[in-house]
C-alpha cells in the first residue's frame, strides 16, 4: 500500500532522476533512501552510461543506515551485471526491508529485478509508473523497439515548399523556430542528413545557444563523396542509405534518439522503412508559388516569398487550421 509519503519520496526520486543526461545510452534514473523511523538518509542520480546506477549511489549517502528501511526509485532495480553490479543485490544486502519504484524496466537484460527483492523477503509496491516513463521517453522506445526514435523534422511555407525555384532553402522560417530546432536537436543523439543535403547546405548540425554537455552525432548518409572541409565537428559518413541499417548502427552507438534534417530523399526513405515516428512541421507564413498547391505567380528565389500575417490558428478535428493576412489593410 502506497502512502502520501511515498509518493512524496517517489516523486521526489523522479525528480533526482531529472538531474542526470537529458541524452545518454542510459535512462535517467533516481533514488531516494528512508530509514526505518523515515529520515531520508541518502539520495541518489545516475549522471550516464558506465557511472553508478542512482540506487548504488543512494545507498552509498545512507552510510549503513538504510538497514530496515525503503527505497524508492525511479526505474525497477536492475538484477543483472553490466557495466555496474546488480542493485537488486545491493538493495539486499544494505538491509533495505521494501522497494518502492516508478517504471518497470523495460530492458530484457536488466529486468525482473521486482521479483527477485520479493522473493528476498522484500515489500514491493510500484506507483507513478507513467510519470517515471516520460522522464525516459526515448530510452524507452528504444528499448522497446531495439532502435532510436525517430524524429523528422521538416520546415515549409504555407504552400508546402521548402525551396524556392532557384534552389535557396535557408531560411524558410524565423530566428524564433530556429530557436526551438536548437531545443530539439539538444533532445536528439544523433542528427541525420543525407548527402545531397550535406553538400548543398553545408550545415554544421551542432547545437546552438543552448548548453549542452556533448553535441549529437553528425550522421551523413549516402555514397557520394564528401569534401574533407565539411567536417566541421566529429562526422559518421555511412556511405549507404538504408535507414535500418543506420539505426542498428545508431543504436549499437548508444543513440536512443534521431532527427532526421533533409532532404526529402532522406525522408523518404525513412518513410517508406516505416522508420518515421514522429513529425515536427514548421510552417512560415510566407508563398512561393510554383509547387503542386499554387502556381508560379513571381517568385523566384527564397527573399522574395510572400510575406503572410498569421491572424489565428487553431485545430478542427484532426485538422489544423490558421488564417493569415496577404496584406493587413
Ligand atoms: C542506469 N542507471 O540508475 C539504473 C539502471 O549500462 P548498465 O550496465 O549500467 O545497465 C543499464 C541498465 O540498468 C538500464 O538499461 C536499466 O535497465 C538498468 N537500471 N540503469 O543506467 C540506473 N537503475
Ligand atoms: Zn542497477
Amino acid at each position: 500500500m502506497e502512502t502520501e509519503t511515498d509518493l512524496q519520496h517517489l516523486r521526489r526520486a523522479l525528480e533526482l532522476a531529472a538531474r542526470g543526461p537529458a541524452v545518454d545510452p542510459n535512462p535517467r534514473v533516481g533514488a531516494v533512501i528512508v530509514d526505518a523511523a523515515g529520515r531520508v538518509v541518502g539520495e541518489g542520480w545516475h549522471c550516464g552510461a558506465g557511472t553508478p546506477h542512482a540506487e548504488s549511489m543512494a545507498l552509498a549517502a545512507a552510510e549503513g543506515l538504510a538497514r530496515g528501511g525503503t527505497a524508492y526509485v525511479s526505474l525497477e532495480p536492475c538484477r543483472h551485471t553490466g557495466r555496474t553490479p546488480p542493485c537488486t543485490r545491493a538493495l539486499i544486502a544494505a538491509g533495505i526491508a521494501r522497494v518502492v519504484f516508478a517504471q518497470t524496466d523495460p530492458n530484457p537484460l536488466a529486468a525482473g529485478g521486482a521479483a527477485e527483492l520479493r522473493a528476498a523477503g522484500l515489500q514491493v509496491a510500484t506507483a507513478l509508473g507513467a510519470e517515471a516513463e516520460a522522464i525516459n521517453e526515448a530510452w524507452t522506445f528504444a528499448v522497446r523497439h531495439g532502435r532510436p526514435r525517430v524524429i523528422w523534422k521538416t520546415a515549409t511555407t504555407l504552400d508546402g515548399r521548402s525551396a524556392a525555384a532557384d534552389g535557396t532553402s535557408q531560411w524558410i522560417t524565423s530566428p524564433e523556430a530556429r530557436a526551438e530546432v536548437h531545443r530539439l536537436r539538444a533532445a536528439c543523439g544523433a542528427i541525420l542528413v543525407g548527402t545531397g543535403t550535406a553538400l548543398a547546405d553545408n550545415p554544421k548540425l551542432t547545437v546552438r545557444g543552448i548548453e549542452v554537455t556533448r553535441q549529437p552525432l553528425r550522421v551523413v548518409l549516402g555514397e557520394r563523396e564528401l569534401p574533407d572541409d565539411l567536417a566541421t565537428h566529429p562526422l559518421l559518413h555511412l556511405r549507404h542509405r538504408d535507414p535500418a541499417r543506420a539505426l542498428a548502427e545508431l543504436h549499437s552507438r548508444g543513440v536512443r534518439q534521431v532527427l532526421l534534417e533533409g532532404g526529402s530523399t532522406l525522408a523518404t526513405a525513412f518513410l517508406r522503412a516505416g522508420l518515421v515516428d514522429r513529425v515536427v512541421w514548421h510552417l512560415a507564413p510566407t508563398l512561393l508559388g510554383a509547387g503542386p498547391a499554387l502556381g508560379d505567380f513571381g517568385v523566384g528565389t527564397l527573399a522574395d516569398a510572400l510575406p503572410l500575417t498569421i491572424e489565428s490558428v487553431h485545430r478542427a478535428g484532426p485538422d489544423l487550421i490558421a488564417t493569415a493576412a496577404v496584406r493587413t489593410t
